[in-house]
């Protein structure tokens, strides 16, 4: 009885599912619903009786679409609420109800007008979004100055029901604090991404400019959500091709996709363009040929791109052409190219990554060295691009000595997402706390509170330039990072450089509200898992602030041990340093002394052993191996015992991660599952190769309760990877 029972139960079940299967199939948007493709714009199906409490706040939608940004605005927001709420709102041109949604700007929209609202300081992005009577109903109006501000406060509407916030009583002012938040893609031509981790490029260059990939419009559409307003379409290691009429023309059509959602079309410039492709002899931006050539580049470019955004360059930085290479100074190279675009309202962000061919003083010292003497001598369309960090987008690093340093120039932070020294794609590492420790940090250049951030965003300095740029982690990838949670990195991006000033915990609740679930048992051991990853990263590869010991070219795995080679600050031992007597570059006054960059109240702290924070110890130190540490440990049990952290926490959080299993769709849970175990076999991998490596030195044991490696230093360092992706 009971067994056949249970038989014909199972099977009246799968009959029932499979229905279900079908239905959800014809109804379902997408084929690949839940392999990560719609990033935090999912608009799945709220739980009823949260809907049930918006969809009468909802009710009536006014608002024109009559303009390219003001469709694509309106589309979003009908989609959004459809997905969400089941139903779309009723469209109308006047308040009748309660529940009227009013979207737009003074121009496009008499009820706006008529409320005679305070937009001023909300410039051309802004927005506010408020709770109003109109004509005796409840209303919400999102209003802005100019229709790309309606469509940012668009976005955020929508944020607020994906996140499950109250709509009664609004009053939301935004404007972002930074102008120029733009992608840097390091995408090249055959579509291979330098230090790239989630497929090919998205830009198909041979299919462009006819072949317009509906994922060029969901890319803007995840840009416009959060705020970035340009993109670099190729790498900063530049072909000149880019540049000829062919590729302008399938740029041309990407700006086209990209234009109603806010979004500029910038190009990587190569310094020598005018010989490559222009015939000319030299690239001296001091020859009046050269400079000639780039200003008609100029306006031919502006004609296919009327809106074009301007030009980013690397030049003199690891072997690529530059003022430099004719006795010319970075700020003739950027003046020069910023006369060409200026007509046309262009501007130059000129890298400050650079290191001299020859002389390898403590690369940390170089970028400050070379740039600081020409503060001032830039045109006022120039703004210089500085990393976050004086080396090279380590997992922790000090922030970058020129912020503050340069009171007449403005500067632009830039920022890795991809995670080319984190691990790749299948580490889980949520950079926003990184991000935010960096703009926190405090430059004391002009007395306390002198923080990143408000050089970034100008107002230390009044820069009348600002940006942020990202070195974006996006790919061809169905779920276009590499990995789910790599979406993360993306999204706090352009959170923050909207807003340098916000927190990275709740961005990672946010974000994991609209990409996994809204529920709290849900959010908060995700945002918990997030907010602990960057530093386990930081412990099982470069505890302590050691830095620069992945492998070799490709930047994957361990590889303390690598020497030689054409220049010594492309070794992992020219940055630790360790030998007998202890480990680390000792960057004080006894040292390269590249403290003496920073203002003086923070020299002193960094150049400190004694006041040096220990996350940064072995930045600026050479710490002996018995050096007692905060903890009580001699240095090396602490190495030891943060390597051994990090493998434990990656261990937790891949438990945290079981324990979700059943409350994620199975499709992206089996991958993050997955990928965290790959992360927790490498966090071994680094612990036991860098405690081989570094025990070599210390000729200490290891400290009791502390497994030995796994296998010997000698297995490590034979390990190869020719062919690890992004290189
Ligand atoms: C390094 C990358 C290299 C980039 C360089 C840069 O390894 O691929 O070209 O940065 O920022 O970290 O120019």
């Amino acid at each position: 009885m009971r067994r056949a029972g249970r038989r014909l139960g199972l099977a009246a079940v799968a009959m029932v599912a499979m229905v279900a299967m079908v239905a959800a199939l014809s109804a379902a948007p997408a084929v690949h619903a839940e392999d990560g493709y719609d990033l935090w714009l999912r608009y799945v199906a709220l739980a009823p009786e949260q809907a049930a409490v918006y969809r009468p706040q909802v009710a009536q939608l006014v608002m024109a679409g009559d303009t390219p940004t003001r469709s694509v605005a309106r589309a979003e927001l009908l989609r959004g609420l459809a997905g969400l709420l089941g139903s779309a709102p009723a469209a109308s041109d006047a308040a009748s109800a309660d529940g009227v949604v009013i979207v737009g700007t003074p121009a496009s929209s008499p009820l706006i007008a008529a409320m005679r609202l305070k937009l001023q300081g909300l410039g051309r992005e802004g927005y506010l979004i408020r709770s109003v009577d109109v004509d005796g109903h409840r209303a919400t109006v999102i209003a802005a100055n100019e229709d790309v501000g309606a469509l940012y406060g668009t976005f955020h509407f929508l944020r607020l029901i994906q996140t499950g916030q109250p709509l009664a009583a609004l009053d939301l002012r935004q404007a972002p604090h930074v102008q120029l938040r733009v992608l840097n893609h390091w995408d090249n031509l055959d579509r291979h991404v330098e230090r790239g981790y989630a497929g090919e490029s998205i830009w198909d260059w041979h299919k462009l400019p006819d072949y317009l990939d509906p994922r060029y419009t969901d890319y803007a559409r995840a840009n416009a959500s959060i705020g970035i307003n340009g993109t670099v379409l190729n790498n900063v290691n530049a072909n000149a091709l880019s540049l000829t009429p062919m590729y302008l023309e399938k740029a041309a059509a990407l700006a086209g996709v990209f234009r109603p959602y806010g979004i500029r079309v910038y190009l990587s410039a190569r310094f020598s363009a005018p010989i490559e492709i222009g015939g000319l002899k030299t690239a001296d931006p001091l020859d009046p040929q050269v400079q000639r050539w780039w200003r008609d580049k100029a306006d031919e470019i502006y004609r296919y791109i009327p809106d074009f955004g301007g030009f980013l360059v690397k030049a003199n930085s690891e072997g690529q052409p530059g003022p430099q290479d004719y006795g010319r100074t970075h700020a003739d190279g950027a003046n020069m190219l910023a006369d060409a675009v200026k007509p046309h309202g262009g501007v130059v962000m000129w890298r400050a990554f650079v290191y001299s061919h020859e002389e390898p003083d403590d690369r940390a010292k170089q970028a400050y060295s070379e740039f600081v003497p020409l503060d001032g001598r830039f045109r006022d369309n120039v703004i210089v691009q500085v990393k976050n960090g004086a080396i090279d987008f380590q997992p922790r690093e000090p922030f970058h000595p020129l912020f503050g340093a340069m009171p007449k120039t403005p500067l632009m932070m830039e920022f890795q997402i991809t995670k080319e020294y984190l691990g790749f794609a299948t580490h889980l590492a949520y950079l926003g706390p990184m991000y935010q420790e960096t703009l926190d940090a405090d430059t004391q250049r002009r007395g306390k509170g002198s923080t990143v951030a408000k050089v970034v965003d100008g107002s230390l300095h009044g820069y009348k330039l600002t940006g942020m740029a990202g070195v974006a982690n996006i790919g061809s990838d169905r779920n276009w990072s590499g990995s789910q949670f790599d979406q993360a990195n993306w999204y706090v991006f352009g959170r923050m450089a909207w807003d340098p000033t916000l927190n990275a915990k709740p961005i990672a609740e946010e974000w994991a509200r609209m990409t996994f679930s809204n529920d709290d048992d849900v959010v908060k051991p995700i945002a918990e898992m997030m907010m602990g990853s960057r530093e386990a990263v930081v412990d099982y590869m470069t505890p302590l602030g050691l830095h620069h010991l992945m492998g070799n070219g490709h930047h994957y795995g361990p590889g303390p041990w690598v020497s030689g080679g054409p220049r010594a600050d492309w070794t992992s031992v020219y940055y630790h340093r360790a030998n007998q007597d202890g480990i680390g570059f000792d960057r004080s006054a006894s040292g390269s002394n590249a403290v003496a960059q920073y203002a003086p109240p923070v020299a002193r702290e960094f150049g400190d052993l004694k006041r040096v924070p220990e996350k940064y110890l072995l930045w600026f130190h050479h710490v002996p191996w018995d050096y007692r540490m905060q903890s009580g440990r001699p240095l090396w049990d602490e190495l030891v015992y943060r390597y051994s952290h990090g493998v434990d926490t990656v261990r937790q959080m891949g438990q945290t991660w079981q324990r979700l299993d059943g409350r994620i769709d199975p499709e992206r849970h089996a991958q993050v599952a997955t990928f965290l175990s790959i992360q927790e076999k490498e966090a071994q991998w680094w612990r036991d190769a860098s405690i081989a490596y570094f025990q070599t030195f210390s000729q200490r044991p290891l400290p009791q309760g502390q497994a030995p490696p796994a296998h010997s230093l000698e297995y490590y360092e034979a390990l190869s990877f020719p062919f690890a992706p992004g290189h």
